[in-house]
């Protein structure tokens, strides 16, 4: 057995030229890492956890070669009974996930609008680590499935640990946290069977939202494409509340954070999401996981909408709403500094699964509002992970614990880490009078929350500022293109499809109107439920409103969301025995750009090209599907064309990837293969699928020349190609 020496950095660390981060990067000013406490064993030898050299790791103790075994086998009895006890409650929500550490730096300093001391100096760094994750799904479901994206960023700042718990989405189905778990049990798994995982399609959910119209805008938000995404590092991120910045002299700033990915928004086609969720369950994962081994680093830039206190009722919708957003056409986003996320975790459970999210966890120069669900999210986070995470020293765990100083007087509590000295009570004389609240006010670095003067009653009921739950649902509809809002019938003709209770699709289809009448009348028409009576829609925009709202925000549009980088999509090279070697090098060469190409085939190993010589094959068709590629390319060879002509995974293949929408290009004889019988079903075969959005032929005799690549390259920038697609008939 051979031992592998803890202290050497990992092989794909070397093979990547990566050594230990310097430490000004990845260390606070007293040099300590991190992840200091990773495992460093002096030796390979097997160990106790009191640290007793085992001997056999294979027999337990026992009285003679058949006898009973024996009590005294403390180290069995450890093993077992570490091992009986590795299993933590999952998040209650978002339990599924992946995570990675980074760094953010600013651009520029915010010192006008916050003193907080990781946005003061352009290019200081200050350590993350992010978490992405689904909602409703348990901890081993699928990835690609129909859901929100928890987006969750701890910034080890030298003021202490702050947290910005988001998601992908900029508003939430709820208004107030009292609503939230009666709203999670709707949207989980039905109680009697634990059905559905990880999906929205089911009674009880859309039995919660039928009677709950404030999660109606939401509802548009989660039917987009923007619960399918292609990538977690294709995916934006949003604070969702109105925070609030705060100077070093108390002047408020009410903020909105937006995370903007480098590499553009993109997202997956229902179709496609479902058949990924079963080929590769760990898609996203993946997808996150090998970006960053290969040294693609995925990088987000941090915006702001800032708006000053005295505008605070300057719109037509409530700043404490969080089911409403601000249009960027009335406050743009100030782009602020980047996020890179550089470094995979060591250990999943270890960082990932015991990372501990606080909405919270502020530092100086960053407040909250009285948004009535950020304030029970306040309650709720600390309170779900002392369960979790075995008491309240979880923040002593080295995915947790702040590289600021940490000087408290909390004390015990189960898996204290810490050994305190001293006294633990303030004030003190016994203890040098350490630690002391320290005064001075944020211009020292101390929080202070902001003042705000509030004068009200004690009562439970809401503002009626919250009242409208349908201006920005309609307002969400119309910003978006013909084929998102095909998408959006589309999703919801799935959803309500899928329930079981008439009454609920009814009551469903209802409240659509109210959004748009011809959006209802679609939907319903998917669904078996009459037509609703054409109610008045909610109107974005009145006389009143005006220059409070828009009609439409075209920053919602996926179509305005695209990236200019290619880097890390995935092109799919099906071949086969006779294949023409020099179109697969062409394609090879689309690597200098940063694309991932994989030559497909029937065998793994090698086909004979067309000219004899080998040719390698990067993965059998059968371990893979379009589902897992951007692109698919097919060289020319008349053999290799017959061969994939008459090879129903292959077909399958580049027909699944036509009907996603995705590039196809073909070489020389494989333009034909695009109208192989059995390619497409009935009414979509077209006379020639080369004239067809996002398809690039290059026929016999046309050696596909630099424009050839540089048009793939950008049919792969547009990403998709859905006005392939029909309005159902
Ligand atoms: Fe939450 C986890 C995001 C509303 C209560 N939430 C959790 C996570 C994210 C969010 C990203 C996973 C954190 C991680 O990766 O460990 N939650 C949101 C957003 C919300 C939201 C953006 C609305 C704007 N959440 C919300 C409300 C409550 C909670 C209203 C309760 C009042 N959320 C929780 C929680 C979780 C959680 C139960 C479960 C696991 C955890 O906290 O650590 O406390």
């Amino acid at each position: 057995m051979t031992l592998v020496d803890p202290e050497q950095p990992r092989d794909r660390d070397r093979r990547a030229g990566r050594t230990e981060p310097p430490q000004e990067e990845r260390g606070d000013q007293k040099g300590r890492q991190l992840d200091s406490s990773r495992a460093t064993p002096t030796s390979g030898a097997l160990t106790t956890d009191q640290g007793v050299r085992v001997e056999d790791n294979d027999n337990s103790l026992r009285l003679g070669e058949r006898g009973p075994t024996l009590l005294e086998d403390f180290q069995v009895r450890e093993k077992l009974t570490h091992f009986d006890h590795e299993r933590i409650p999952e998040r209650v929500v978002h339990a599924r996930g992946a995570g990675a550490y980074g760094f953010f730096e600013p651009y520029e300093s915010l010192a006008r609008y916050t003193c907080a001391d990781f946005l003061q100096d352009p290019g200081r760094r200050t350590p993350v680590f992010v978490r992405f994750s689904t909602v409703q799904g348990p901890r081993g479901s699928a990835d690609t499935v129909r859901d929100v994206r928890g987006f969750a960023t701890k910034f080890y700042t030298r003021q202490g640990n702050y947290d910005l718990v988001g998601n992908n989405m900029p508003v939430f189905f709820i208004q107030d946290a009292a609503k939230f778990p009666d709203f999670v049990h709707a949207v989980k798994m039905e109680p009697d069977n634990e059905m559905p995982t990880g999906g929205s399609a089911h009674d009880t959910f859309w039995d919660f939202c039928s009677l709950q119209p404030e999660s109606t805008h939401m509802l548009m938000w989660a039917m987009s494409d923007r619960a399918i995404p292609r990538s977690f590092r294709m995916m934006q991120g949003f604070g969702v509340h109105t925070f609030r910045f705060v100077t070093a002299d108390g002047r408020g700033t009410f903020v909105k954070f937006h995370w903007r990915p480098k590499l553009g928004v993109a997202c997956q086609v229902w179709d496609e999401a479902q058949i990924t969720a079963g080929r590769d369950p760990d898609f996203h994962r993946r997808d996150l996981w090998d970006a960053i081994e290969a040294g693609d680093y995925p990088e987000w830039e941090l915006g702001v909408q800032l708006i000053a206190e005295e505008d605070e009722h300057a719109f037509a919708f409530d700043l404490l709403d969080p089911t409403k957003l601000v249009p960027e056409e009335l406050v743009p986003v100030k782009v602020i500094g980047r996020m890179v996320l550089d470094r995979n975790p060591q250990n999943f459970f270890a960082e990932t699964e015991q990372v501990a999210f606080h909405t919270a966890n502020i530092v100086p120069g960053i407040d909250f509002t009285n948004d009535p669900l950020l304030q029970g999210r306040n309650f709720s986070y600390l309170d779900t992970q002392l369960i979790r995470l075995g008491g309240p020293n979880f923040s002593q765990l080295p995915v947790n614990r702040p590289l600021a100083d940490v000087n408290t007087n909390h004390r015990d509590g189960f898996g204290q880490q810490v050994i305190h000295p001293g006294t633990s009570y303030s004030p003190n004389s016994l203890g040098g009078g350490c630690p002391a609240a320290m005064g001075g006010g944020l211009a020292t670095g101390v929080f202070q929350h902001h003042q705000e003067r509030i004068e009200g009653a004690v009562i439970r009921h809401r503002s009626p500022s919250f009242a409208d739950h349908y201006s920005q649902a309609t307002l969400f509809w119309n910003s978006m293109t013909d084929w998102e809002q095909r998408h959006i019938v589309a999703a919801f003709r799935f959803e309500l499809g899928k329930v079981n209770d008439r009454a609920v699709r009814t009551r469903m289809v209802d409240n659509l109107t109210r959004v748009d009448p011809q959006l209802a009348a679609d939907v319903a028409h998917g669904i078996g439920v009459h037509e609703p009576e054409a109610a008045a829609p909610a109107v974005a925009t009145t006389e009143a409103n005006a220059g409070k709202t828009v009609a439409a925000s075209p920053a919602l549009s996926l179509d305005n969301l695209r990236g200019t980088s290619v880097r890390t999509r995935k092109v799919a090279v099906l071949i086969a025995p006779g294949v023409d070697a020099e179109d697969v090098a062409g394609a090879r060469g689309l690597a200098a750009q940063g694309l991932i190409v994989e030559t497909l085939a029937a065998e793994d190993g090698s086909v004979r090209g067309r000219d004899g010589a080998r040719v390698p094959v990067d993965r059998a068709i059968a371990t893979v599907g379009s589902v897992l590629y951007d692109a698919v390319l097919v060289p020319g060879g008349q053999d290799s064309i017959d061969a994939l002509a008459g090879d129903a995974a292959a077909l399958r293949f580049l027909a699944e990837a036509y009907l996603h929408g995705k590039p196809l290009a073909t070489l020389g004889e494989a333009t034909t293969l695009l109208r192989a019988p059995g390619m497409l079903p009935g009414s979509l075969a077209t006379p020639s699928l080369a004239t067809m959005p996002g398809v690039l032929a290059a026929g016999p005799g046309q050696s596909p020349g630099p424009d050839f690549w540089k048009h793939f390259i950008q049919l792969l920038e547009h990403h998709r190609f859905p006005e392939r697609e029909t309005r159902p008939t």
